[in-house]
């Protein structure tokens, strides 16, 4: 992508629509919240050998330091195998394994690597970041990558990045056909997810409500969650590790938020939104995956290119 096509890109208005109806839906910015600052510490990484993170064998590609780091993944990464799924009689193919956050990334995660904290709600680090725009959740996971090569827990053939659509209805899905994970019907979602029916008006701390049954909390509501890829109609026919266009003017974000009916957090529903605002139930949450070699990877590359 060269300067001129990434200054398009940033010029976006910030229009989103809900995928099927063609209803564009006109953005009011600056329209809520306050910027307020806080601090607090990280995730502690955690062995690969355990249960909940296990270790891959994946330590020899682009270091050249000789002896490669073993990789580290954050705490509460939960791999996700390999698979398919259907949305919209489309079947979704994944050809690779990779780790997602098992919550929404916390203010005080976001804080610890920035030093910043765009969020509205504050008074509970635990909470989701939100008013984060897509920009500032793609410079967190270069900073994570950064930060965590450094240390010696990730090697060169991985890194951290957004979950592409795919990536997260496949994780969101966790093997259901239904609308939600836990079934065809709204009305169970006060289990499961935080909307507008029980959020009270605000983000909750993450984690609060029952998992899906792959172990990943607030896939549904809390806050939407920022994805990799730009928007655009679905391809017709099945896909094998779709990844979006690579330029455009939205970026896509999903599962429903606070401030939204359940039905808004179906599995399959989309909004998108331009990707320098953030809004306070927008959110986002890390995937760790091969750094080349699938199209997600490079996907996120060529997004990340300087303008
Ligand atoms: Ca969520």
């Amino acid at each position: 992508m060269n300067g001129a096509s990434l200054r398009r890109l940033l010029r976006g208005v910030g229009l989103f629509r809900q995928a099927g109806s063609h209803r564009w839906i006109a953005w009011v910015s600056g329209l809520f919240g306050l910027v307020l600052l806080s601090a607090c510490g990280r995730g502690t990484p955690v062995d690969p050998g355990s249960s909940e993170v296990p270790a891959v064998g994946a330590s020899t590609s682009s270091v050249g330091l000789g002896r490669a780091p073993a990789l580290v993944p954050l705490t509460n990464m939960i791999r996700v195998k390999a698979g398919s799924f259907t949305r919209m009689n489309q079947r979704v193919t994944l050809t690779h394994d990779f780790w997602l956050g098992k919550y929404e990334v916390t203010q005080s995660e976001f804080v610890a690597l920035t030093g910043r904290n765009p969020s509205h709600f504050t008074n509970d680090l635990t909470r989701p970041v939100e008013k984060v725009s897509h920009l500032e959740a793609m410079a967190f996971c270069h900073r994570l990558t950064r930060q965590e090569r450094e240390a010696g827990r990730l090697p060169g053939s991985y890194l951290y990045r957004l979950p592409t659509e795919a990536e997260w209805e496949y994780a969101c899905r966790a093997g259901s056909t239904q609308f939600f994970s836990f079934g065809d019907s709204a009305a169970e979602a006060d289990s499961y997810a935080w909307t507008d029916g029980n959020s009270q008006s605000e983000t909750h701390p993450v984690g609060q409500k029952l998992p899906n049954a792959w172990g990943f909390h607030d896939m549904h509501g809390n806050v939407w969650e920022w994805c990799l890829d730009w928007f655009t109609n679905y391809p017709t026919g099945d896909l094998v590790d779709p990844v979006g266009p690579f330029q455009g003017k939205f970026k896509v974000f999903r599962g429903g938020g606070w401030n939204n009916e359940a039905k808004f957090a179906r599995a399959s529903n989309r909004f998108m939104m331009a990707p320098a605002s953030g809004i306070h139930f927008v959110g986002f949450r890390l995937v760790l995956a091969l750094a080349e070699g699938d199209a997600a990877a490079g996907a996120w590359e060529a997004m990340s290119r300087p303008p």
